[in-house]
């Protein structure tokens, strides 16, 4: 009996669950490239090209182990551009009886591919399994990610010394905040131009979602297991040692600073989280990069990376349709065209548009600060972070909007809004030089709109949030301000907002 093993495209890895199963010389391996993935929603043109060009090279990496891979390219005839539609033909075009899947990243495919009746595996690449989770979970009221990273750096023996944490700490956090210093050079990032399947594909994608958003120009990233390793050896030897300062650093035109950039690899399978974790303990062992450098990456993967998947699968699918604050206002159009004057804002939608990437710090404090404080829909801000980053897919991207930026899951994830003003951008970046706005002026049409809106956001916001002890002293100040002036923050605030 032949059985069916599709492998998506997120799943690009040799040793994935289902993989393990398969029969080389009975069963099938099945890899779609289908319309209905790129364009609902209408996906980054340079997350398309990366994921389609990834996954052509990893059927051939199957073939050379001696896999038979049926793959559906996008433009072959009778692709019926579903996953649904195409695994139904496959069954019936290889007479299989079934399918043996790895847990997608997605609960509506996990849903689809229980719909045919699919076998479906524990995704083994991560590090903590589900149940894992779920059984910390049990009981909490809250739970606080560096509580269940703390359990998994004591089960998986990371940075540990005995039973204590290297250096007598679990966190660097505190840290980690440095503002770059002017001077500071930064390492070129890891790129590999484009081969002739990369270069078919890119062609590929302009031809066929010329209107989604992004750009394909400057496409330089890996597309192998073997680039991607080459890229996390790089990030080790060039940039790890200062990740730990400059981890909430931001710059003008410059996109990668100390991150790794190393996510996209990771989420579509061609890096292991395992794999990345053991790089760095091991640059901090040799002595070559300082332990806040170590913790901090380890804490980014073993900690939020684990930890925002089992939230994910915990909590959906109700988690798609949390909205605490009751936000509604719909996505501006800037987060499209990069049409403001807010510069910090519009680097970052620039840096998106270019690159399929922002930094985290960027992500959370300008992008998602600015939806929070603004009230946008969480829906339409969940839509466009799921689209426009290369490293996106929901089991990661929606615990990261709804609850880290948008406190719509009324703090489950975060223990307060990680809401900020002018001041915070102005201390972490070099953006505020280069802004029409003033970012010391709190009110009129001269001061930077963070200001007033963050003290609108509490203002508007003190029946679900008043309570909140870790806000108690934005309230103090907020419940002690002269009228006048909590009269002025509204006022610019409503005006701002209604011109948006
Ligand atoms: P680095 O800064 O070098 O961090 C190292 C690694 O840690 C990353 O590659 C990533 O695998 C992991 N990591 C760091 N922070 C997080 C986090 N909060 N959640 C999960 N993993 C984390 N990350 C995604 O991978 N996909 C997303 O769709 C995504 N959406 C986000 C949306 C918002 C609103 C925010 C605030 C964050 C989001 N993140 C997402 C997390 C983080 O911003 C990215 O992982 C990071 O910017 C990727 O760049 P990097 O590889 O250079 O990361
Ligand atoms: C994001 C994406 C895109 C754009 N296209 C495909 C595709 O054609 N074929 C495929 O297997 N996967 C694609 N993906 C990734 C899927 O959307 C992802 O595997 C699911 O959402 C589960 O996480
Ligand atoms: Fe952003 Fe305000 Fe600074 Fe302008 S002044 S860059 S809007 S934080």
């Amino acid at each position: 009996m032949t059985r069916l093993f599709p492998v998506l495209g997120d799943q690009l890895s040799l040793g994935l669950a289902s993989l393990a199963q398969c029969d080389k010389a009975k069963d099938v391996v099945l890899m779609m490239e289908v319309r209905g993935e790129a364009t609902t929603p209408r996906h980054h043109k340079m997350k398309i090209a990366f994921l389609f060009s990834a996954m052509r090279h990893f059927a051939a990496a199957l073939r050379e182990q001696g896999y038979r891979v049926d793959y559906v390219a996008l433009q072959d005839e009778g692709n019926t551009h579903s996953f649904e539609g195409e695994l139904r033909r496959a069954l019936h075009r290889h007479k299989a009886e079934r399918i043996i899947a790895t847990w997608p990243g997605e609960w509506r495919v996990k849903q689809m591919l229980e719909g045919l009746g699919a076998e479906i595996l524990e995704d083994t690449r991560f590090l903590a399994p589900l149940s894992v989770f779920a059984e910390w979970a049990q009981g909490r009221t809250q739970l606080r990610m560096e509580f269940f990273y703390r359990l998994l750096r004591r089960r998986l023996n990371i940075l540990m010394e005995g039973d204590e944490p290297a250096g007598g700490r679990w966190n660097f956090d505190s840290e980690n905040r440095h503002p770059l210093p002017p001077q500071k050079k930064i390492p070129l990032t890891y790129t590999q131009a484009p081969d002739a399947v990369t270069q078919e594909v890119l062609d590929l994608v302009a031809a066929e979602f010329p209107e989604h958003f992004g750009e394909l120009k400057g496409f330089s990233y890996a597309v192998t297991r073997a680039g991607a390793q080459a890229a996390l050896a790089r990030f080790i030897t060039q940039r790890l040692a200062s990740f730990g300062d400059y981890q909430d650093a931001m710059r003008q035109n410059e996109p990668w600073l100390f991150h790794s950039h190393l996510s996209l690899y990771l989420n579509c399978g061609l890096l292991l989280p395992g794999e990345c974790i053991a790089a760095a303990e091991r640059a901090w062992r040799a002595g070559d990069v300082p332990l806040n450098a170590a913790e901090g990456f380890i804490r980014q993967i073993l900690g939020w990376r684990e930890y925002v998947r089992g939230l994910y699968w915990l909590k959906m699918p109700d988690y798609a349709a949390q909205n605490a604050l009751g936000a509604t206002r719909p996505l501006p159009s800037f987060y499209w065209d990069a049409g403001t004057e807010m510069n910090c804002l519009r680097q970052c939608v620039r840096t998106t548009r270019d690159h399929a990437y922002a930094h985290h710090i960027q992500r959370l404090m300008v992008l998602g600060n600015f939806a929070l404080l603004a009230g946008l829909d969480p829906a339409e801000v969940n839509e466009w972070y799921l689209l426009v980053y290369a490293d996106a897919y929901e089991w990661v991207e929606m615990p990261n909007v709804t609850g880290m930026i948008l406190f719509a899951d009324g703090g489950l994830l975060a223990s307060k809004p990680y809401a900020a003003g002018g001041a915070y951008i102005n201390r972490m970046s070099d953006y505020c030089g280069h802004c029409s706005f003033n970012v010391a002026q709190k009110t009129g049409p001269e001061a930077c709109p963070f200001n007033y809106l963050y003290w609108a956001f509490l203002d508007r916001h003190r029946d679900k949030l008043g309570g909140n002890a870790r806000l108690g002293l934005a309230y103090k100040t907020l419940n002690t301000m002269p009228s006048p002036a909590l009269a002025a923050i509204r006022d610019s605030a409503r005006s701002f907002l209604e011109r948006l």
